[in-house]
């Protein structure tokens, strides 16, 4: 063994053990989550999910009619009483975004929000 191996496996030996890999991120999960509108709120107020999961929402409209939108998303659906709308997404962003009432149902239209929240392990 030559003196260049006999340093080069001395050191490699010092050198702590590499860590594993990360383990792999947990698959992606369908999460299905009813949001109620009512005049002035949504309940719940936050959806969680991790990043990845598809989140699919059945928005249900509980006096007037109500929309949903997510900021940065392009869909828009309304909810009629009695007719729930329906969106898919993909929480492909790690933080919170804002979703809003599209829908002007009144005077307290404006404070109609909630927030989903997208964590990365
Ligand atoms: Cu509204």
């Amino acid at each position: 063994m030559s003196l260049v191996h006999a340093l080069i496996t001395a050191l490699l030996a010092a050198l702590p053990a590499r860590p594993a890999a990360r383990a792999p991120h947990h698959p992606p999960r369908r999460i299905d989550v009813v949001v109620n509108a009512y005049f002035g709120h949504f309940v719940p107020t936050v959806i969680r999910a991790q990043y990845g999961d598809t989140i699919h929402v059945t928005l249900k409209a509980n006096d007037s009619a109500h929309g949903f939108m997510v900021e940065g998303h392009k869909f828009d659906v309304t909810a009629y009483p009695g007719m729930p709308a329906q969106v898919t997404f993909v929480a492909d962003w790690v933080g919170g975004k804002e979703w809003f009432c599209t829908f002007d149902c009144g005077p307290r239209h404006g404070t109609m929000s909630g927030m989903i929240v997208v964590t990365k392990d």
